[in-house]
């Protein structure tokens, strides 16, 4: 039996209620040794994890790894909301009762760990000093080097942020055990794999991956489903899978902050690095915060919604990063910054790293070149044109500080206050550019009918909406009636409200094909309309699903956008929009006990759509 308290002391981590926490999970996992780690940990462990072969050099501070092929990306089906109260099932959080799902994840991982080190990582998903930060703390028990690294760029990690807690049970304890991944039965019918929150108990159990969400404990299993219950429970706060960032006008000197929902491939990460356009650049500047989580509260000083970003690194999509699509991005992983590749395409001889739509073709000199699954591309018998070489779900893993515009307030424990709430999938017709909505109710029911597009017919019907509420469908913890009069509630209580709006990037020509609108830094024009709207700056026309710009609101210096297609993104589809409708009360028919509220806020659009 390992001697436990020597490790602890010598870590300095003292919080009885995290030792006893640790020794129980020890008793059940038995792994050899013990580790405690912090960031300053982080050069020891990427040279422990070299030697090993688990990472490779990938340039100047940066490393490159590979996950096992089977082991890609978060499992929604395997992801699990469990506690006492089967009140608390929705139509999204796949919930199980915890009396059922906490025997079968102790039963997995017993003895999981014999051979292994278990890293303890003490962690906060917060700037230190946040009003939120009771909710923040936690400790991930991990037998996994890598995703120690990983955390170690996400989360802000070391024994302090557990040490001295006002309440020194108030951490989130979360258990990874990676298991045996060429033999879990990923994706048939008798797969092994269970990602559990015990939201009630603040625990979470993963077993089965060392993927991303699935093995990160701290981002969206803490960040997002823990926080979100928390949120819910406590009244005090919201957690969703929202984008940060601030504009700072310098001609008046005013700053905004904007952040917003996006499903998934519909530009976030793009969106939240965004720089101005040339012809704007002088008089805007645009600070990212953040990608991917906000947590948001009322600030009881001056009524304005508060929002931080609780991460401390990004965990990008690689795919289709490039110096057009996102210089920003490009810039946070360049040599020196300390950048995790995950399942890019890799050369063994220069050690640079690839991935689709970083060039437009890949490299020509095939020599050393890797895929993301190992394999030479030479000896991939298709001369490397037809299958991938990064994974589509390839990442880098980069802190916030890394980031070249981030927001000198990003560590501000207080958070930054809210002008806009912004939502946007991908959509190619009937969703104009932006429309506003000032009532909260009806921006919050636009929230809750967000969606993505079906892109090919196995994915749903052409054209219908893959629903998405508020982004946080693969993210629920609690039933969505409950989580819509918990956004009432908290929206409600704002006595300075701010702007809704839904925005579309993607809306196409229904002949060609064409994207009629440019997108990515000119994305900053409808959110300057949007600000200015606030302001009473601008006032826009009134539609039956919001206020859109009129055109000459808009600052289109330098646009390439024909009239006939601006005329298209500025206006309402009324015949589509019936449509949508329709399919709207089938899906809001689906989400038990929504409040009255935003049933009317639905009937009242509807029946502006029929005059
Ligand atoms: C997402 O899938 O929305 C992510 C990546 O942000 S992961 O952390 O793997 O969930
Ligand atoms: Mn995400």
């Amino acid at each position: 039996m390992i001697d436990i308290d020597v490790e602890l002391d010598r870590a300095g981590l003292t919080n009885p209620h995290v030792r006893e926490y640790v020794a129980s999970w020890a008793e059940i996992t038995q792994p050899d040794r013990i580790e405690v780690v912090s960031i300053a940990d982080d050069a020891r462990l990427l040279e422990e994890s070299l030697a090993a072969d688990e990472i490779q050099p990938a340039g100047e501070g940066l490393y490159y790894s590979r996950s096992h092929p089977k082991d890609t990306a978060r499992s929604e089906e395997r992801t699990i909301v469990a506690t006492a109260d089967p009140a608390d099932a929705g139509a999204y959080d796949n919930w199980h009762p915890s009396d059922e799902m906490k025997p079968m994840l102790v039963e997995r991982m017993r003895g999981a760990s014999r051979g292994k080190t278990m890293y303890v990582v003490p962690y906060l998903m917060a700037p230190p000093g946040s009003p939120l930060e009771r909710y923040a703390a936690g400790v991930e028990l991990t037998d996994h080097r890598t995703v120690v690294l990983h955390m170690i760029r996400m989360a802000r990690v070391g024994v302090e942020h557990v040490n001295d807690l006002a309440d020194p049970t108030m951490f989130v304890r979360g258990v990874h055990v990676t298991g045996d991944l060429e033999n879990l039965g990923q994706g048939t019918p008798d797969d092994q794999r269970y990602f559990v929150t015990v939201a009630d108990e603040r625990t979470i159990l993963h077993y089965g991956s060392s993927y991303g969400g699935n093995a990160l404990l701290g981002k969206i299993a803490h960040g997002l489903r823990q926080a979100a219950y928390d949120g819910w429970r406590s009244g005090e706060f919201l957690a969703e899978q929202f984008m940060l960032i601030g504009i700072t006008d310098r001609e008046t000197g005013r700053k905004y902050h904007v952040c917003g929902g996006f499903p998934s491939a519909s530009g976030k990460t793009n969106l939240a690095m965004m720089l101005p356009p040339d012809s704007l650049g002088d008089r805007y500047h645009v600070e990212f915060f953040g990608d991917d989580i906000a947590w948001l509260r009322v600030d009881p000083t001056d009524g304005r919604i508060y929002a931080i970003n609780p991460e401390f690194g990004v965990f990008g999509v690689a795919k289709d990063t490039n110096e057009f699509t996102n210089p920003t991005a490009l810039a946070a992983v360049a040599p020196g910054t300390g950048t995790l590749f995950t399942n890019v395409a890799y050369n063994d001889e220069t050690h640079e790293v690839w991935w689709e739509g970083r060039t437009p073709e890949p490299p020509t000199e095939l020599g050393g070149w890797r895929d993301w699954k190992g394999r030479l591309i030479s000896e991939r018998g298709d001369g490397g044109r037809d299958e991938p070489w990064a994974h589509p779900n390839s990442r880098f893993t980069v802190t916030l500080a890394k980031v070249p515009n981030i927001a000198d307030e990003y560590e501000d424990p207080k958070g930054v206050p809210i002008d806009a709430i912004i939502f946007g999938g991908r959509t190619r017709d009937r969703e104009p550019l932006v429309r506003a909505i000032t009532d909260i109710a009806e921006g919050v029911y636009d929230g809750l009918t967000l969606g993505a597009e079906a892109t090919f017919a196995a994915e749903g019907v052409e054209g219908q909406l893959r629903y998405d509420p508020m982004s946080m469908r693969p993210f629920m913890s609690y039933a969505e009636g409950a989580y819509a009069a918990h956004w009432l509630d908290v929206i409600g209580r704002a006595t300075d409200t701010p702007i809704f709006a839904h925005v579309n990037w993607f809306q196409r020509d229904p002949e060609d094909g064409h994207y009629l609108w440019p997108g990515y830094r000119d994305n900053l024009r409808p959110l300057l309309w949007l600000l200015q709207l606030r302001n009473g700056e601008v006032s826009g026309t009134q539609t039956p699903v919001g206020i859109v710009p009129k055109r000459e609101e808009l600052d289109l210096d330098g646009v390439a956008i024909s009239d006939a297609d601006l005329e298209t993104i500025l206006t309402i589809d009324i015949g589509r929009w019936r449509q949508e409708i329709e399919h709207r009360e089938e899906h809001l028919e689906g989400l038990p006990g929504l409040p009255d509220a935003i049933w009317q806020a639905h009937r009242r659009v509807a029946a502006a759509l029929d005059d």
